[in-house]
């Protein structure tokens, strides 16, 4: 017992003990969609006081993303070219207000502030950072060159089933487009980090297959799974990031687990998550600290994601927030994407 626990602490641990025993055991009668019972209180509010969200005190912006993470990945395409600026206070920032941007590969040009690097040629791993001098800042970009979809050789890209797009896209939105590009992901790729406290292969679909695999996450989806993280550890539920019970999905699986042709992780932003860290058992947390883990947690996490709708920055990522009951194969979840339209089920 660390000895500068509160007696209200040393008691949530008891707790934490008991519930993870619970926990691990699924009830088989009772209430359906409660798939287990314990004791509460189950979270110790402010547990992970070191919960960090890892922004800048300036932005990056591109096309219709604008990020302040210190850390974010961006699919491009082979050889395009990539534009983007520094802001700060609303206003673009250059060298002289003392900014500078290095790239792992490549140059990158800076015309009176707006940023162009040009991707190489081959598909793989990228990296820009901006630096700011004084005072110190940077953030980092991981530019996923992604591999083009026209490489397909039936319905697969280099021996992975990726199957077929709907041919066309859903009431002609823009965003339901077929990508132009997939990133290839090896083994070693699985830990990179795509943002402060997401890794890439938390993305991977989860169809059978060999390395590589093919996936594409957005960074309007990270930004958004990021500020709700951001959110939950400041209501005191302790989460050093999602457990992603499904990130990114190939049309293939997609269709064999039987979902709408048009689903949003085909598209790469969206993504089934819940709270999987006291205890982290690969279900969901008690997090609304009612002694049950059942459907109600989902939905006290889709009302923390509401509450955010009201913020101007959150407003940009505006999407679907989809509550799920337990069933035999999973426990309770949410979905979320960044359709660009309302949705709630
Ligand atoms: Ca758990
Ligand atoms: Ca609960
Ligand atoms: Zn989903």
């Amino acid at each position: 017992m660390i000895p500068h626990l509160s007696r209200r602490s040393r008691r949530a641990q008891g707790a934490l003990v008991v519930a993870s025993i619970c926990a691990a055991t699924l009830l088989g009668t009772g209430t359906k969609d409660v798939i287990a019972t314990v004791t509460p209180p189950f979270v110790t509010p402010g547990v992970l006081e070191s919960f960090d969200p890892d922004r800048a005190s300036f932005e990056i912006r591109s096309g219709d993303v604008t990020t302040s993470l210190r850390r974010i990945a961006i699919p491009v395409m082979p050889g395009e070219k990539f534009e983007f600026e520094v802001r700060e206070s609303g206003q673009r920032r250059d060298a002289k207000n003392g900014y500078r941007a290095t790239a792992s590969e490549g140059v990158v040009k800076d015309d009176l502030g707006r940023l162009v690097w040009t991707a190489p040629s081959k598909p793989g791993f990228a990296e820009i950072t901006v630096y700011r001098n004084a005072p110190a800042d940077s953030i980092s970009l991981l530019l996923m060159i992604t591999v083009p979809l026209d490489r397909m050789k039936g319905t697969k890209l280099e021996g992975y089933e990726v199957g077929h797009y709907p041919d066309t896209p859903l009431r002609g939105l823009a965003s339901y487009q077929t990508p132009k590009g997939l990133v290839r992901v090896t083994r070693e790729d699985l830990s990179r980090r795509v943002s402060p406290h997401f890794e890439l292969g938390q993305f991977v679909c989860k169809q059978e297959g060999t390395y590589p695999k093919f996936l594409l996450v957005r960074p309007k989806l990270l930004q958004k799974l990021e500020r709700i993280l951001e959110h939950v550890n400041a209501e005191g539920i302790p989460a050093p990031t999602f457990h992603v019970m499904s990130g990114y999905r190939t049309p293939h699986y997609n269709k064999v687990i039987g979902n709408v042709k048009y689903s949003r992780h085909v598209y790469g932003d969206a993504a089934d998550v819940f709270v999987d860290f006291a205890p982290a058992d690969g279900v969901m947390d008690d997090v609304n600290r009612d002694g049950v883990i059942d459907m109600e947690d989902s939905r006290y996490l889709a009302t923390l994601v509401e509450a955010l709708t009201k913020e101007s920055f959150f407003a940009r990522l505006i999407g679907g927030v989809g509550v799920y009951r337990a069933n035999q194969a999973h426990g309770p979840f949410l979905h979320v994407d960044t359709r660009g339209t309302r949705a709630r089920w």
